[in-house]
């Protein structure tokens, strides 16, 4: 087992994740310590399964929340706690196995070299990605390049990713949303403009079908439109901040 970091930890925002949770999580603790899985009022019975994992386990932590609110209140439950306990990184990934858990010490390197940035996954898709999200991600890729000014984002929605907690913890108390599928690509944002500059580096996603195990709760009409008022906001909060984006694009 790792020896545990009292700084960096990896948070997995879990609900109803199908068949490939435990060696999600396993895998996860092969790499790194603490890890800690926010279960999210799940109802599929991996609560009870992750506690056992847990018993067994001192490098994993289970949180449990009574009802389902959202991975992006998932996360910021996580990061609440984990700032309490001293820590200062969240490295989040998935828990149906879609993000490489072999990436996690490269990730947290890189976060430990430059800790005021962000470290973002830049996803590495195989043959089996649906076109639909390979596609949809383009959208709000270009976007969310044009609401920071380009200043690095590489990609917006990729859940792998290291953040420095105390600005994320600012930014999600200052605003009702980013509390579901709007949490990836707003935090990215909101973080550029917060002066939290990104690292990207690649890192393979992977599709299952679902008799492979593959669970995805991303519903295209909901959830698309949950992005296209996420990203109407955020153009009205980058019209307002352009003087300041365009004096440190200037400057940079
Ligand atoms: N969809 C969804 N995911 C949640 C929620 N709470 C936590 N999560 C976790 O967020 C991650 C991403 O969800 P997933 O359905 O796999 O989305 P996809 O990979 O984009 O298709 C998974 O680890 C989920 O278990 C929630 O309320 N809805
Ligand atoms: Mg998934």
């Amino acid at each position: 087992m790792p020896a545990a970091s009292k700084t960096h930890l990896v948070l997995i925002p879990s609900y109803n994740p199908g068949p490939k949770v435990l060696d999600t999580v396993r895998a996860a603790l092969a790499q790194w310590a603490p890890v800690w899985v926010v279960v999210d009022g799940s109802t599929d019975g991996s609560t009870e399964k992750l506690q056992a994992l847990a018993a067994n386990d001192a490098g994993l932590k289970v949180i449990v929340l009574p009802e389902n609110r959202g991975k992006g209140s998932a996360v910021l439950e996580g990061i609440t706690l984990a700032a309490a306990a001293g820590f200062t990184h969240a490295l989040t990934m998935d828990s149906d196995g879609q993000h490489p858990a072999d990436l996690i010490p490269a990730f947290m390197a890189a976060s430990q070299a430059e800790p005021a940035k962000m470290v973002l996954g830049k996803p590495v898709f195989d043959a089996d990605a649906p076109a639909l999200r390979v596609n949809g991600r383009k959208v709000s890729n270009g976007w969310a390049n044009l609401e920071t000014l380009w200043m690095g984002i590489g990609d917006s929605l990729y859940g792998f990713r290291v953040y420095p907690i105390q600005p994320l913890i600012r930014i999600m108390r200052a605003t009702r949303f980013m509390r579901r599928f709007d949490f990836d690509p707003e935090a990215v944002v909101r973080l550029c403009w917060a002066g939290v500059r990104p690292i990207n580096i690649d890192a393979p996603v992977r599709y299952f079908r679902a008799d492979e195990g593959g669970v995805s709760h991303f519903k295209y009409l909901r959830d698309n439109t949950l992005l296209t008022w996420m990203h109407t906001r955020l153009f009205i909060g980058f019209v307002l901040r352009l003087p300041m984006l365009l004096v440190r694009y200037l400057t940079a």
